[in-house]
């Protein structure tokens, strides 16, 4: 599978379980899944190329931990479910444990364009078109996912100690993403 395909797949795969799953037929529970066998069925149907395996590969080997797999049946019967680890516009509970302080860095990072600034800086980090507020474990990251929105995106230093102190829930989904309702602008360090 060359990379753009895999590019692709990702991003059908990713849009499927997070935005748009009427559209290609699926039907999300209220817990994010679908049946694992009905989204392959949802790539073959868009993607003339795509084979199985090159699904079960897009969503095992994902850089991000964009995927959760439940396990399958070995004799087959049963290729269990999917869904998308975070990022979702449509609304799902994905039931997530609250982290304790002792689970989360004291300080989170997310990555946005300059001219987002000056609402941020008003209303805070707010989910807009999503259901969470997104941030990342490292500047790094964050930069990576500013990069999304703008050329040289702005990188803002998030109290996460303090949120958690407050009673805000903070929980992680995939590997290096943490999710949260809102950030109120007190605990948010702009540059
Ligand atoms: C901005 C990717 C104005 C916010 C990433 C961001 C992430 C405001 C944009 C995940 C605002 C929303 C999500 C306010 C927030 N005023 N702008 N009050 N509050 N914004 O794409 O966090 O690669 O919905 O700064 O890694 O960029 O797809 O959110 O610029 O984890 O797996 O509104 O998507 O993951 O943009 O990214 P997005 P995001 P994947």
């Amino acid at each position: 599978l060359s990379g753009d395909r895999r590019r692709r797949l990702s991003t059908f795969v990713s849009g499927a379980l997070r935005h748009f799953p009427g559209d290609v037929g699926l039907e999300l529970d209220e817990r994010g899944w679908v049946e694992y066998e009905n989204l392959v069925d949802a790539v073959e149907r868009n993607y003339d190329w795509a084979e199985p395996s090159h699904v079960a590969a897009v969503i095992a080997t994902d850089p991000k931990g964009r995927f959760e797999r439940t396990a399958e049946e070995s004799d087959g019967t049963d290729d269990g479910r999917v869904r998308a680890s975070y990022g979702h516009s449509v609304d799902v509970d994905l039931e997530s444990e609250a982290l304790c302080a002792s689970d989360v860095p004291d300080e989170l990072y997310h990555g946005t364009a300059p001219a987002n600034l000056s609402s941020i800086r008003e209303e805070g980090l707010q989910p807009m078109s999503r259901q969470h507020v997104h941030l990342s474990g490292t500047r790094e990251a964050a930069r990576q996912v500013g990069e999304r929105h703008a050329s040289a995106p702005v990188v803002l230093a998030v109290d996460a100690a303090a949120m958690l102190a407050d009673g805000r829930r903070i929980t992680k989904r995939g590997r290096e993403t943490y999710t949260t309702d809102d950030v109120p602008p007190d605990y948010i360090r702009f540059p």
